[in-house]
This record gives C-alpha cells, sequence and structure tokens, in this order.
C-alpha cells in the first residue's frame, strides 16, 4: 500500500470512528424499564481445593462453671436440674455487695462463668471492659423478657447482661413488737429507750447506706456534692451506737429470730423471712428508697468453654418454668414476662415484691458516682472505723 493510500484509509476510519461516536451522543428516549442487569462477569474457575477450609474450632462448654452470687439469692434445686440436663456441674461463691464483687474483678480474679451485679456496677463494669459481650444464639430464651427489661439503659439491647431479679431497699420490722416506721427517723434517730435501740442492722454496703442517709436528710442518693455526703457520713456516725452492725447476708434472719427488731435490707430477703416469722413485715419510708435490678453476665476473664456453659445457664433461668422458680424462692419480682403464668397471683400481687404507683415514684436508682466513687468509699471507710 503506497503511503498515500493508507493516509487515505486512515481518514476513512477516524472519521467513521467519528460519526459512530456522535451518534451514540445522540440523547436517547428515557427507558421505561428498568435497564437490564448487566450479565454477570464471568469468574474465572477457581482450580478445586485439595482441602476442606478451615472451620473455626469448636467450643465444648465447661463441665464445671463457678457463678459468683449475692447469698441465698438462687433456688440451689436448679442447679441439680441444669446438671440432669446439660451434665454441667454450677458450684456457687458469694460476695456482699457490688464494691465487693468489682474489687473482686478489677483485682484480676479468675475462675467466675457468672456473676450478679446490680444496674450501676453493670455500667462501672462495662466501662473498665471486664464483661464478656454476650453470645445472643446461645440464649434464645431471651425472648422471655419482658419488653422494659430488654431495652434497659445501663445495657440496652442484653449486650453484656441479662435482668435476674429486682427490688427494692427499705426497712424490715418486727411487727409484733414495733409499729410500721414510717420515716426513716427510725434509724437515724433512735433514742435509748426505744425498744429497737441496739436492735436493728444496716447494710454492710457503701452506696445503700449513704443513699438511706441521704434520701432522709433530702438530698439525692446520688450526690456528688462532698458537703452533702460529710453531712450524711455525720448522720450515719451518729446512729452507730443504736445499730447491733452492719449485715447484708444474715438482717432478715436476725429479725425473723427475734433477736433484732428492725433493719435496713432487700424486700425479698425479709419476705423470705415470713416463713420463719409471719411478723416480719417490710416496709418503703415516706421519704423513699432505692429501686434496683440485679443482671447476670459473664466476666471477661471467663474462658471461651466458661463462657459457653454460663450462657447456657443464663438460657436455663430464662425458661418460663425456671424464671418462676427462681422468683418463687426468693421473693424478688420477675424481669421474665413467660414465668408469670407458673407464679401465684399471691406473689404478683404482693406490693411488697411490685411496688404499686405510689411507692414506685419515692423509689430511685443508684447510679454510677464516676470521679467520686473514692469519695463515697473514704466516707464509708471512716463511718465504719469511727
Ligand atoms: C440476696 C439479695 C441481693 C439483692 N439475698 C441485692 N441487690
Amino acid at each position: 500500500m503506497s503511503n498515500r493510500k493508507s493516509m487515505l484509509l486512515l481518514l476513512v476510519l477516524a472519521l467513521s470512528a467519528l460519526i459512530l461516536a456522535a451518534c451514540g451522543a445522540t440523547p436517547q428516549p428515557e427507558p421505561t424499564q428498568p435497564p437490564a442487569k448487566p450479565e454477570p462477569t464471568q469468574v474465572p474457575a477457581q482450580p478445586e481445593p485439595t482441602e476442606a477450609p478451615a472451620e473455626p474450632a469448636k467450643v465444648e462448654p465447661a463441665k464445671e462453671i463457678v457463678l459468683f452470687n449475692w447469698s441465698e439469692y438462687i433456688d440451689p434445686e436448679i442447679y441439680t436440674q441444669f446438671e440432669e440436663a446439660t451434665g454441667i456441674k454450677v458450684l456457687e461463691d458469694n460476695f456482699s455487695s457490688n464494691e465487693e464483687l468489682l474489687a473482686k474483678l478489677q483485682g484480676g480474679a479468675t475462675g467466675y462463668a457468672l456473676i450478679v451485679p446490680s444496674d450501676y456496677t453493670v455500667s462501672i463494669m462495662m466501662e473498665e471492659g471486664l464483661l464478656a459481650k454476650l453470645d445472643h444464639d446461645n440464649i434464645p430464651n431471651l425472648k422471655n423478657l419482658k419488653e422494659e427489661f430488654k431495652s434497659v439503659p445501663y445495657d440496652p439491647g442484653n449486650v453484656y447482661c441479662v435482668p435476674y431479679q429486682w427490688g427494692t431497699t427499705g426497712i424490715g420490722y418486727e411487727s409484733s413488737q414495733v409499729d410500721e416506721p414510717a420515716s426513716w427517723a427510725v434509724i437515724f434517730e433512735a433514742k435509748p429507750d426505744d425498744p429497737w435501740y441496739g436492735r436493728m442492722t444496716m447494710l454492710d454496703d457503701a452506696r445503700e447506706s449513704f443513699a438511706a442517709a441521704l434520701v432522709y436528710l433530702g438530698y439525692d442518693i446520688n450526690t456528688t456534692d462532698e458537703a452533702q455526703l460529710q453531712e450524711a457520713k455525720d448522720l450515719l456516725i451518729k446512729a452507730k451506737p443504736g445499730l447491733a452492725g452492719y449485715d447484708s447476708d444474715t438482717f432478715e434472719d436476725l429479725v425473723a429470730s427475734g433477736e433484732n427488731l428492725l433493719a435496713h435490707g432487700w424486700n425479698g430477703d425479709f419476705l423470705v423471712a415470713q416463713e420463719d416469722n409471719e411478723n416480719v413485715a417490710y416496709v418503703v419510708p415516706q421519704e423513699g428508697g432505692v429501686v434496683w435490678v440485679d443482671n447476670i453476665c459473664v466476666p471477661s476473664s471467663a474462658t471461651p468453654e466458661e463462657k459457653l456453659a454460663g450462657e447456657m445457664f443464663i438460657n436455663y433461668l430464662l425458661e418460663a418454668e425456671v424464671g418462676a422458680q427462681l422468683s418463687e424462692y426468693n421473693w424478688y419480682a420477675s424481669p421474665n414476662a413467660a414465668a408469670e403464668e407458673f407464679l401465684d397471683e399471691e406473689f404478683l400481687s404482693d406490693p411488697a415484691v411490685y411496688p404499686p404507683p405510689e411507692v414506685l415514684e419515692k423509689l430511685q436508682y443508684i447510679e454510677p458516682a464516676g470521679e467520686a466513687e473514692s469519695l463515697y468509699q473514704r466516707l464509708w471507710d471512716e463511718v465504719k472505723s469511727s
């Protein structure tokens, strides 16, 4: 081909390319149909794997786990039933306050598959990375929880914990020997000639005992104001000579036996003690008291095997009948909606278990004190050692 001829051919080709491009640029009518999906691009065939892809290692549940719980807070029969159903043995260890539980975990304790902190302590533990995220696939009975317990403010969506029981803090008393205490004054203004002087206890619990003093003084139970806390401390110290002691484990038994006549404590414990002495009664004084939700959670120190066994136990507790069994034993209100059909009417309508609206409105949750946590502890130490 001559140079001239090839130039001409190039020109023709270039022109036809231009014309084609121009046609393509002509506005097209809007498609009324969605454009057809492009054909999937062909993936080049992969060579057949010679080995099956590695599966994540399957965790087997631990054969034995430890539940770290408040004392007398579970029907021991539940352990037997669970072991029969799963072969997993549950052992129990006890603590007497949230602060004790927290200090144990902060100190690096291991060997616990399950723990039972209250609401404000869940918040503190979450922040400090002390809790493991629950695998909801292992806890299908979460569906049994009442709606309000699926979205508790300290752990919305039950990411870390499952509500266990809830209750209130007030005063239990021996009603054949003492009139119903209308006010926290029975403790804070007790006189040596009052029959209960020297025959009453307060909880061995910094936040709970400060809450009682603060609510009596008319302050917020979550105050971080040092002057108010000092005043509450002085009040607790002033009340000390009238106390037989600080006690979070046997306070209700001491009222039931008649050794003591009244005690600052948790509603369910007093209601259980009615089985030993029908004159044990419980009241939230007029100034108000504490409402709390205890939760069952897996600490982040648990091994994968302990965690799985722990989640299986949580799931078991959430069964409708087991949930009822737990509350019937404890006399604490259940967060489990499905359990209610197995609970007696007497239980469900007991105002000491399910406080009526006029009592509920006088109750407050303890909240994390943040920076003031150590101030509470220091002042509580001063009360205890005074
Ligand atoms: C156990 C009562 C524990 C309730 N006896 C305190 N949150």
